[in-house]
């Protein structure tokens, strides 16, 4: 077997104890790396029904036969686990030397167990795993906390790590690395928080696997020239995804006020022209040439790297029209390890649920010094507000009660990402159908949807949004950045070109859809198998504010969504995937995935179409 390095190092916490487990080529091939290995070992591992919290849990960081070779934009690492915030499968994808490390000191992915009796820092450095006390550092934020650990273990040490948010288990905390990398939006940190796990500093020495180095270096170097070569290559290198900001002014889903509305009045001053003028660097996950992390500097003057998501919803969404400003609370929730989608979403609803006088406390729109407070509040679990946001904002609209259901912002329980859908069904039922909840990257169809026509409820929109979350869940298993394909045009092909220089197969980008399909449906099935009877269509249901409140406001002032109209659509995406009427794979779909075994205990929990 090559571009593997075959080995997944299993930790458990409780026990301080360090096991390689070895996989063969059938594992590799079936699963890939990444997200599919990820899915693979939490359906083999986890009892349906268990409480995310537990130490029985498992935290899943995991890499793919691309990753931290020498090739575009190949320093991504999978971080995943049952999400407390959703109750079902929970992932995301932080850019961060720790892959690159964890590959090269012969792992392609680390699974923890248990629960540390103190807080821990675990080291692996190639063969050595080291539990080191971690109390200094509880209670740290996680900048302090990685430049602590790299002036301990070398600056080319990898590290990611939780921030107070984490420790205390707020359900929508992430892990953060190289000060201004974000995954796991699902509460992937708070579950590292439960482990009592403050951070993991790796650091590998060895040559990564591949079945013709030589080939995999030659075409890695031809791909970056291709990579600069790229026309919109220097645009994307002056604003990266900021300029999303301007793109969702004009096409009237920048989300505004709680995604009330899709046009904000002061969008410019957030916008990717308004960034260029306060830009100070740019900085970037390993391996890239193409680097995105837009860095200016905040209302106290501190470094924060900005992104489209950050900005609409830690601005526009919240009223903000102050980059600065909004730089400063991208900080804040970098440092606690909060994620600023969510986060946004939060202080969207906290404003208002104030205006319709549902809580106490007074938070009006735009209103900086209270979004601060709150964000504050929420990491570190402080008061009732503090308490009630920390859960989510399902919860919170479901402790609020009234008709706050209607403008809680989520789907499955995660947090809208920065697109208002009021006038894009084929975005809403991306979001609706998305692995991890309301999450963006399976399907930005967004982009051709507007191109391709917003009002149709259509079967193209259905066929290109699967398309699109096949070939996005190739890359969460290569893994590598997205984005050289997504931005600048770099070539799906080079793909294939690179799988078979690392692995020695030779597949094409559609010989790997079936790969992806397994990956799709077993998580799906994790999905049903956690939910067991309450599964139905109404998983995939977006919320009601875009089917009941118009925009009122702009280009596209009052339109909404067509609530028959969308429920149609999500039934033939479930014919196309080839799921039942309530969305749940059938026998035979899962049969023809080589996922027949899946089938036969997820038929203990409901009952299975043939
Ligand atoms: C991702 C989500 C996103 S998606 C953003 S900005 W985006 C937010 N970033 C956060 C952050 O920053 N700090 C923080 N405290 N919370 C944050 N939460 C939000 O998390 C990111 C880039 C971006 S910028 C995107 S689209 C692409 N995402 C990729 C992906 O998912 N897969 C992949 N193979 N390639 C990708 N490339 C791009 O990576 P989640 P990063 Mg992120 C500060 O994790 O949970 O998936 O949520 O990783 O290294 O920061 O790069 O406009
Ligand atoms: Fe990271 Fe941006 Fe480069 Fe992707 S394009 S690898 S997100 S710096």
């Amino acid at each position: 077997m090559h571009g593997w390095t075959g080995e997944i190092l299993r930790i458990n916490l409780t026990r301080k104890k360090a096991i390689v487990h070895e996989f063969d080529a059938n594992f590799a091939q079936t699963w890939l790396g990444g997200r599919g290995f990820a899915v693979k070992l939490l359906w083999d591992e986890l009892k349906p029904g268990m409480d995310a919290f537990s130490p029985e849990n498992r935290l899943i960081l995991a890499a793919g036969p691309l990753t931290g070779a020498s090739l575009p934009s190949s320093g991504k690492l999978v971080v995943a686990a049952k999400s407390p915030l959703t109750g079902g499968y929970g992932d995301g994808n932080v850019g961060t030397w720790a892959c690159v490390n964890m590959r090269r000191a012969g792992y392609d992915a680390i699974v923890f167990e248990g629960r540390a009796e103190i807080p821990t820092v675990v080291k692996v450095e190639d063969d050595m795993t080291e539990f080191l006390n971690g109390e200094d550092y509880w209670g740290r934020g996680v900048f302090e906390t990685e430049r602590d650990l790299k002036k301990k273990y070398g600056n080319v040490t990898g590290v990611v790590s939780i921030g107070k948010a984490g420790e205390n288990k707020v359900k929508f905390a992430n892990v953060i690395s190289q000060e201004g990398r974000g995954g796991g939006r699902p509460g992937i940190g708070a579950v590292m928080g439960s482990k009592n796990l403050k951070a993991v500093a790796i650091k590998g020495t060895k040559e990564l696997p591949a079945a013709d180095m030589p080939e995999l270096k030659k075409l890695g170097f031809e791909g970056y020239k291709e990579v600069l070569a790229k026309p919109s290559y220097r645009f994307w290198k002056r604003q990266g995804t900021v300029s999303t900001v301007e793109w969702g002014q004009e096409n009237s889903c920048l989300p505004t006020h709680n995604f009330r509305e899709g046009v904000f009045d002061h969008a410019d001053a957030i916008g990717g022209f308004a960034m260029e003028k306060l830009k100070v660097s740019n900085r970037g996950c390993p391996q890239c040439n193409m680097t995105c992390g837009n860095v200016i500097t905040d209302t106290d003057n501190e470094s924060v790297e900005v992104d489209y998501e950050n900005i609409a919803l830690l601005g526009s969404n919240i009223g903000l029209g102050d980059l600065k400003k909004v730089a400063h609370l991208n900080r804040m929730c970098d440092d606690y390890g909060l994620d600023t989608i969510s986060m946004g979403n939060m202080i969207g609803f906290a404003m208002e649920a104030s205006e319709r006088k549902l809580i106490e406390d007074r938070i009006d729109w735009g209103d900086f010094e209270k979004a601060r407070e709150l964000i504050e509040r929420v990491a570190e679990n402080k008061d009732e507000t503090g308490r009630l946001l920390s859960q989510g904002v399902k919860y919170a609209s479901e402790k609020l009660g009234k008709d706050s259901g209607n403008w809680a912002m989520h789907v499955k329980g995660l947090e809208i990402s920065g697109y208002d859908c009021h006038a894009t069904p084929g975005m809403a039922l991306a979001f609706g159908t998305s692995l991890s909840g309301a999450h963006h990257k399976d399907a930005w169809v967004i982009s051709w949807e507007v191109k391709y026509g917003r009002e149709s409820y259509d079967q193209t929109k259905v066929d290109k949004i699967i398309e699109l979350q096949r070939l996005r869940t190739i890359f969460e298993a290569l893994t590598t950045c997205r984005l050289p394909w997504v931005e600048v045009g770099f070539e799906l092909e080079w793909y294939p070109r690179f799988l078979k220089a690392a692995t020695g197969l030779t597949m094409t980008m559609e010989d790997l859809y079936p790969t992806a399909d397994r990956i799709y449906n077993i998580a799906r099935a994790f999905w049903v198998r956690e939910f067991g009877k309450q599964w139905s269509s109404s998983m995939d249901m977006v919320p009601n504010r875009w089917f009941i409140d118009p925009l009122t406001k702009g280009p596209l002032k009052g339109a909404k969504l067509d609530k028959s109209r969308y429920e149609a659509m999500v039934q033939m995406y479930y014919k196309k995937r080839g799921w039942d009427s309530r969305g749940i794979p059938t026998k035979s779909t899962l049969s023809k995935l080589g996922l027949s075994d899946v089938a036969q205990e997820l038929g203990q929990q409901v009952q299975l179409t043939a």
